[in-house]
């Protein structure tokens, strides 16, 4: 068999082999202190991430260490599948989920700066809109990924969650732009840096959480808690997306990788 062979694969192993594109990572860490969502009463919580030893290079196992995990699906960077939410019952649970709505190019809309000067900004169909005069229509079976520069906060559990006197103060989308991802564009899902897809203050728009209300409910998927997004460009990426394949999961943890052109390459 020859040892290479012409192609869009062979070119793509040369290419990242010679730095000319770069795997950036876009998961944050997960331990015991990986932030989770908080719901108000009467709400049921998930449990974060905690570990039990099988054995550790002892006498239940002499030459090997394991754990057992406890985790709630929706726990750090992780997917929500059209099943997590009721308007999406009928759709697809995490392990039905075809791969090609796991790989697909990544448009990132950049917010940093409206969120530095409020934390609980809200995106506008405007700034859709926007995104696509400069950079072109939304592709078919694109991840939309909201750049906000809360990744900075992922380690600080108070800082991520920003709970005030009014409650959760994170950014996120509005009602309509909700309404415009999941109808207006055959995105394959939205993305963001925040502990959920929804805006903090989502629980009381009308609907409730309207992005995974619209978003889950059209079949789509959301993405949660990423990392590195300012290393990304604001079109030409490339999203890899791995949750668990959980027979009938609402969602999993999901290790999420970007291919990126090299800027200087
Ligand atoms: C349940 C209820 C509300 C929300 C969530 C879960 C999440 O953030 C999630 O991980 O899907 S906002
Ligand atoms: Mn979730």
């Amino acid at each position: 068999m020859a040892s290479t062979q012409a192609g869009q694969v062979a070119a793509l192993i040369e290419a990242l082999a010679d730095g000319t594109v770069e795997i950036v990572d876009l998961t944050q860490p997960l331990s015991e202190s990986t932030p989770v969502i908080k719901l108000p009463p009467p709400f049921a919580n998930t449990p974060g991430l905690s570990r039990t030893e099988i054995s550790r290079y002892d006498d239940r196992g002499p030459a090997w260490a394991w754990y057992t995990l406890t985790l709630g699906e929706h726990v750090g960077t992780h997917l929500d599948a059209p099943i997590h939410w009721v308007t999406g019952k009928d759709g697809a649970d995490v392990g039905s989920i075809p791969p090609t709505a796991l790989v697909g190019p990544a448009c990132v809309i950049d917010k940093t700066a409206e969120t530095e000067a409020d934390p609980g900004y809200l995106l506008t169909v405007d700034d859709l809109t926007g995104w696509e005069a400069d950079h072109g229509r939304i592709p078919d079976g694109a991840w939309v990924l909201l750049r906000t520069g809360w990744g900075a906060r992922a380690q600080d559990e108070a800082a991520f969650l920003n709970v005030g006197e009014h409650g959760p103060q994170t950014p996120g989308p509005d009602v309509e732009a909700s309404r415009w991802l999941a109808g207006e564009r055959a995105i394959a899902g939205f993305g963001t840096e925040t502990v959920g897809i929804d805006a903090g203050a989502a629980g009381g728009f009308d609907p409730p959480f309207p992005l995974h209300n619209f978003l889950l409910g059209a079949g789509r998927l959301g993405l949660t808690q990423l990392a590195n997004l300012e290393r990304l460009p604001p079109a030409g990426a490339l999203l890899v997306v791995s949750p668990l394949r959980l027979v009938g999961g609402t969602g999993s943890p999901s290790r999420v990788y970007a291919l990126v052109q090299n800027p200087h390459g």
